[in-house]
């Protein structure tokens, strides 16, 4: 379905106005438009689409009302006669999720002389990694350094992130850069050799390198390549549906579910890593989403019912500019480094709304400010709201073939609908990407239970209440490699105790004291539902 009449007859607008706004700056918000804009418009502010959780170590703590169901639900192995005594794989590093977190803590747990086994519940690669498109940040430049890129960090999360967390970031930033380029990752690299790189919303300094517009899909499939190199075994198509803990209550393996034949298994490791994702498939809110159809949150699920602590659950990200037309990829990702090249969102009379760069939350909210009270939206022929992203200016700002040169996926995505991305905006609307939160976690990746270690996007507390661009597929890197080096060389000076699943029946009891109608919920899902509602 390409662009009607009608929405051509709109695009002279933003045509017409566009010589001048190439040349003019539009005023960025100040702290106070900010801070008005999110709490009128930022989804988050709902207050009927969260609720404070019922039980467990979070209790009172507000999250979205689709993951607090999941939560206050009854464990998926409740019902299985299940021999806890019979273990199938006893390893040193169990890693659970076959992402960019998990790959990257494999190699480091491995690099300790541990025995890991990965095991991830569709194929390997299968993951956000591989759908995130515009970048990864790091301060590797002279006019930059981890300590600016620490501030912008912080600056995006309104001051909330967890300072050790950030640090460790930012000063692994540039090591991690260089560990991916020796495993072999082609970043994009200017004639003189150094790498390329750009603006993402709310940086201070040109710092997200990138490669094309595949970048998550280039890291992934490094770091894929290296996994197998090593000879890291790994299990497709295998789930973790519970975690087990041993007599002190530290985590000493997990109940494994074979996603093709249902049959179930055990592994016993002395130290495991949950490298999951994130949520994204549960629709808070019933927004579309740019996630995988793996990201059901089961980490955040079973970490929780272990007695791990969540952070920052209330807080989600909407990525400003989702697909919204055409219906055939409505939510999918277009990639922030549309606006990093100097693209502008635009209404329907074709003026300009807000900066382009401003950090995610707040431009999410300005565009849903423009259309909801403003009335300014485009009309589209779905009856989804949207705003025009301005691709064509990027050619002007650069000079001809920068988007196909820079943006060969989008142009892709877009062009096999007839659209040209060349030469006509995108229609585009926020749209659900990540979570925000997590289980936290200490600078070694490891939660508050001994020998549970989280990494990625399952992670809590490293982003605070906003993660700018490019700090994902970094995170990814930074705590993956910290987790996996962390619980590699613990795992040398752990004998597992015996395994139950105490924390379980501890958990339903709690469900039932504080009179939780669990309505015959089970979790974690591990895949999206979608069926219908309403039996329509
Ligand atoms: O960090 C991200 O979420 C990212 C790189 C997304 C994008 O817009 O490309």
């Amino acid at each position: 379905m390409s662009y009607t009449p009608q929405l051509r007859e709109l695009i002279k607008r933003v045509e017409a106005a566009r010589p001048e706004r190439v040349k003019k700056n539009f005023p960025r918000m100040s702290p106070e438009q900010k801070e008005d804009v999110l709490k009128n418009f930022h989804p988050d502010y709902i207050e009927s689409s969260m609720r404070g959780l019922a039980v467990g170590v979070n209790k009172g703590s507000r999250v979205p009302l689709e993951l607090a169901d999941l939560i206050e639900a009854r464990s998926a192995v409740e019902n299985l006669q299940i021999d806890l005594e019979k273990i199938d794989y006893d390893v040193d590093v169990l890693v659970v999720g076959g992402g960019g977190a998990g790959a990257s803590a494999a190699l480091l747990a491995q690099e300790q002389g541990a025995d890991v086994l990965m095991v991830t519940k569709l194929r390997f690669g299968d993951a956000n990694t591989m759908m995130a498109q515009g970048g990864i940040q790091g301060a590797d430049k002279e006019t930059d350094s981890p300590l600016i890129h620490y501030l912008d960090v912080m600056g995006g999360g309104h001051y909330t992130n967890v300072p050790e967390l950030v640090r460790a970031l930012t000063m692994d930033a540039p090591l991690s850069l260089k560990w991916l380029e020796e495993l072999g990752a082609m970043l994009d690299k200017a004639p003189d050799g150094t790498m390329k790189s750009i603006h993402g919303g709310g940086t201070s300094r040109r710092r997200m390198h990138s490669a094309r517009d595949y970048s998550g899909a280039e890291i992934m499939r490094t770091l894929r390549d290296e996994v197998k190199n090593r000879g890291i075994r790994v299990i497709e198509f295998c789930s973790v549906v519970e975690l087990l803990l041993d007599e002190d209550g530290k985590a000493g393996g997990a109940i494994l579910k074979n996603m093709e034949t249902g049959e179930y298994q055990l592994a016993r490791a002395k130290t495991v890593i949950l490298a999951v994702g994130g949520s994204g498939r549960l629709h808070y809110q019933d927004f579309p989403t740019t996630n995988h159809y793996g990201a059901t949150g089961d980490g955040l699920i079973m970490g929780y019912r272990a007695g791990a602590k969540l952070a920052f659950m209330d807080t989600i990200q909407y990525h400003p500019t989702g697909a919204a037309f055409p219906p055939q990829i409505l939510g999918l990702l277009i990639t922030e480094k549309v606006r990093g090249l100097g693209a502008e969102p635009i209404n329907v009379d074709g003026e300009q709304f807000v900066y382009h760069l401003e950090t995610r939350d707040v431009s999410s909210s300005a565009i849903i400010r423009e259309v909801r009270e403003r009335g300014k939206g485009v009309p589209t022929p779905t009856g989804i709201p949207a705003v025009w992203l301005d691709s064509p200016m990027i050619d002007m700002i650069h000079g001809p073939g920068t988007v196909e040169k820079e943006l060969p996926a989008m142009v892709r995505q877009l062009g096999r609908f007839g659209v040209d991305i060349v030469r006509e905006p995108m229609l585009i609307y926020p749209t659900l990407h990540y979570q925000n939160g997590g289980l936290l976690i200490d600078e070694n990746g490891m939660t508050n239970v001994e020998n549970l270690y989280c990494a990625g996007e399952g992670a809590g507390g490293i982003h605070g209440r906003n993660r700018l661009m490019g700090n994902s597929l970094l995170d990814i890197v930074v705590f993956g490699r910290r987790a996996g080096r962390h619980a590699g060389a613990k795992a040398n000076e752990i004998k597992v105790k015996k395994l139950n699943l105490n924390h379980v029946a501890g958990y339903h009891n709690e469900l039932e004291s504080a009179g939780v109608d669990t309505g015959g919920r089970v979790s974690p899902i591990l895949l999206p539902h979608y069926t219908h509602r309403n039996g329509d």
